[in-house]
C-alpha cells in the first residue's frame, strides 16, 4: 500500500496524526477523482459528530467566539475541529490568516485541529467540499465540529446547510443588515449572537431581531438572541448552552433526523450535478465531438437535441 493512499491516511487520522488528517483534507480540496474515492471511503464510517456553523460579515467575531467556543469543549475534555472557509476567495489568504492568529492560544492543543478550507478546482464547489471535509473529521470521530464562514448569501446558506446549529453573527449597530437580510437570516439562523455588546446600540440590534422574529410564522424552535463580548469571554456559557438545547431540541422534535434526510438528498443533487458536468466536458474535449460542434455552429442542429445526446452518451 502507498503511504498516501487514502486509506492509509485515514488510518493514521484516527490515531491522533493531524499531519495524515490535514492531508485528507487536502484531498477534499483539490477535488477529482481521489477526493470522490475518499468521499466514498468515509461515507459511512461517521460516528456522532456534532456540527455547529457559524456565519455572519467580515469582521464580526466569528474566530473570536470560536476560539472561545473552543475553550468551552476542551472544558468537557472533548476534542474539536474548525473549519474556516472565506467562500468569497477560492484561495485560502490572508484573512484566514487571521483565524489562525485569533485561534492561536489552542495551536499547540492536540485536541483541537483548525483547518481553513478553499476550493481551488473542486467541481461542485463547497456544496461538496464542505459535508466531504465534515464527514472525513466525523469518520475521524470528533465530537465537535465549528465551520466558521463569512457572510450570509446563498452561498452560505449551502455551507450552512451542513451544519446542525447555525449561528448567526451580529454586531450592534447592524438593524439595516438585519432588514436588508431577513429572509436569509430566518432561513439558516438557529440562534442569534450579538457579539461586541460592549460597544453602543446592542438593545436596539435585539430589538430589531426580536421584532423580525415575532413577524415570521416560526413553529417550534424560536432562535435564541445571546449577546456576548467574545475578546472578554463574555456570554460564551449562554452560547454553548444555546448550542446544546437546540441539539437536544433536534432530537426531541425529530426536526433533527429531517434535516438530515434532506441534507443527504441535496447532497444526492449536488453529486449528480457534478458527475454529469464532469462527464459531459469530458466528451466535449474529445476529438469525436468536433464534428458535431461544426454541425451546431453551422446551424445543422439546435443545442438542445444536442445536449440531450450528450447525456445519451454521457451515461453509457
Ligand atoms: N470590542 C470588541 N471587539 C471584538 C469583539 N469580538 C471580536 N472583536 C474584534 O473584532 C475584530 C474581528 O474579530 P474576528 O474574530 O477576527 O472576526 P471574524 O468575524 O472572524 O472576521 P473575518 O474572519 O475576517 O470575517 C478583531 O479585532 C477582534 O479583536 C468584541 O466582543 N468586542
Ligand atoms: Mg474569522
Amino acid at each position: 500500500m502507498v503511504v498516501n493512499d487514502a486509506e492509509q491516511l485515514l488510518l493514521q487520522a484516527k490515531q491522533a496524526n493531524r499531519v495524515a488528517l490535514a492531508k485528507l483534507l487536502s484531498i477534499v480540496e483539490r477535488g477529482g477523482q481521489p477526493a470522490r474515492e475518499l468521499a466514498r471511503l468515509v461515507w459511512s464510517l461517521g460516528g456522532s459528530t456534532y456540527v455547529v456553523g457559524i456565519t455572519g460579515a467580515p469582521g464580526a467575531g466569528k474566530s473570536s467566539l470560536t476560539d472561545r467556543l473552543i475553550s468551552q469543549v476542551r472544558n468537557r475534555l472533548l476534542e474539536v475541529a474548525v473549519v474556516a472557509i472565506d467562500p468569497t476567495s477560492p484561495f485560502s489568504g490572508g484573512a484566514i490568516l487571521g483565524d489562525r492568529v485569533r485561534m492561536q492560544e489552542h495551536a499547540t492543543d492536540n485536541g483541537v485541529f483548525i483547518r481553513s478550507m478553499a476550493t481551488r478546482g473542486h467541481l461542485g464547489g463547497l456544496a461538496l467540499a464542505v459535508p466531504d471535509a465534515i464527514r472525513v473529521l466525523a469518520a475521524v470521530q470528533f465530537p465537535y465540529v465549528f465551520i466558521e464562514t463569512v457572510g450570509v448569501g446563498q452561498v452560505e446558506v449551502e455551507i450552512v446547510g451542513a451544519a446542525d446549529t447555525t449561528a448567526v453573527v451580529i454586531n450592534p449597530g447592524w438593524g439595516d443588515a438585519i432588514q436588508a437580510n431577513k429572509a436569509g437570516l430566518l432561513e439558516i439562523a438557529d440562534l442569534f449572537i450579538i457579539n461586541k455588546a460592549d460597544r453602543e446600540g446592542s438593545r436596539e440590534t435585539r430589538r430589531d431581531i426580536e421584532l423580525m422574529l415575532e413577524m415570521s410564522s416560526f413553529k417550534g424552535w424560536i432562535p435564541p438572541i445571546v449577546e456576548t463580548v467574545a475578546t472578554e469571554g463574555k456570554g460564551i456559557d449562554e452560547v454553548f448552552q444555546a448550542i446544546e438545547s437546540h441539539h437536544e431540541y433536534l432530537g426531541r422534535s425529530g426536526e433533527g433526523e429531517k434535516r438530515r434526510q434532506a441534507r443527504i438528498l441535496e447532497e444526492l443533487n449536488h453529486v449528480l450535478q457534478a458527475e454529469i458536468t464532469r462527464k459531459v466536458s469530458d466528451l466535449i474535449s474529445e476529438p469525436s465531438f468536433a464534428e458535431r460542434k461544426a454541425e451546431l455552429i453551422g446551424g445543422e442542429i439546435d443545442p438542445y437535441s444536442l445536449a440531450l445526446e450528450l447525456l445519451k452518451f454521457a451515461v453509457d
